[in-house]
């Protein structure tokens, strides 16, 4: 099976409890579309947990994006200054309140994540991605990374996607979106698609974020099946 999650904002216990859940095992995938970082206490913790899963793919979103941002600036800065152990530790304190160290390893593992996950039937972005006059998604490779992270309209219940391929995203707590303010993976149906199949193609984007750090509730999509998993913090 094939699970998607996003932002969980260095919430290592709760993600922990999230993979018992599904009981996720060598055969299933994991993918998770960005903010694994920040907010919570273990960023580094769960950043070289995720890295060490071999069946796991992963984006970036804003909040590594800001990191790599910083780290970049860094290595600039290192044509007048050649240590790169002042440059690890400036890093490291980037997560002030993590009792994990981060090392290099984990550093260029993050430098090397792709923007966009891209395939037949759906796309993984962090915030969101352009649509065409249509409502189609636009050619990926040629967005700024930027708006993959911050855009600001594709979590708006009136975006339609009206391209064959289903959109992941995460980024805004769906208690923001949601009437009631609950925290729950929203799946927008597509226009026609009769009320009780449920298979990947009945939908035309996926908001994943259920505010992990923010309202303490860790939440996955099951592609295969389209059935969602919860677990709370207590
Ligand atoms: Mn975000």
């Amino acid at each position: 099976m094939t699970y998607l999650i996003s932002d969980i904002h260095a919430e290592y216990d709760l993600f922990m409890r999230l993979l018992d859940r599904i009981k996720f095992s060598d055969s299933d995938v994991l993918i998770s579309c960005g903010d694994i970082i920040e907010k919570g206490n273990d960023s580094v913790r769960l950043l070289k947990f995720i890295k060490n899963m071999p069946n796991a793919r992963c984006i970036n979103g804003n909040h590594e994006h800001m990191f790599l941002k910083y780290f970049a600036g860094l290595l600039r800065d290192l044509k007048s200054y050649p240590d790169f152990d002042a440059v690890l530790n400036k890093l490291r304190e980037y997560f002030p309140q993590d009792g994990n160290l981060l090392d290099w390893e984990t550093v260029f593992w993050l430098n090397r994540l792709p923007y966009y996950i891209e395939e037949d039937d759906y796309v993984c972005v962090h915030a969101g991605v352009p649509l065409d006059e249509r409502g189609c998604i636009v050619p990926l490779e040629s967005v700024e990374e930027e708006k993959f992270v911050y855009d600001r309209t594709f979590k708006d219940p009136k975006t339609v996607v009206n391209d064959r391929k289903c959109v992941f995203f995460g980024h805004t707590p769906t208690s923001y979106i949601l009437p009631d303010g609950s925290s729950k993976i929203i799946a927008y149906r597509r226009k026609g698609s009769p009320k009780n199949s449920y298979t990947l193609g009945d939908f035309y984007k996926i908001h994943l974020d259920t505010g992990t750090w923010l309202q303490g509730v860790a939440g996955c999509f099951c592609i295969e099946t389209c059935n969602v998993y919860y677990v709370k913090k207590p």
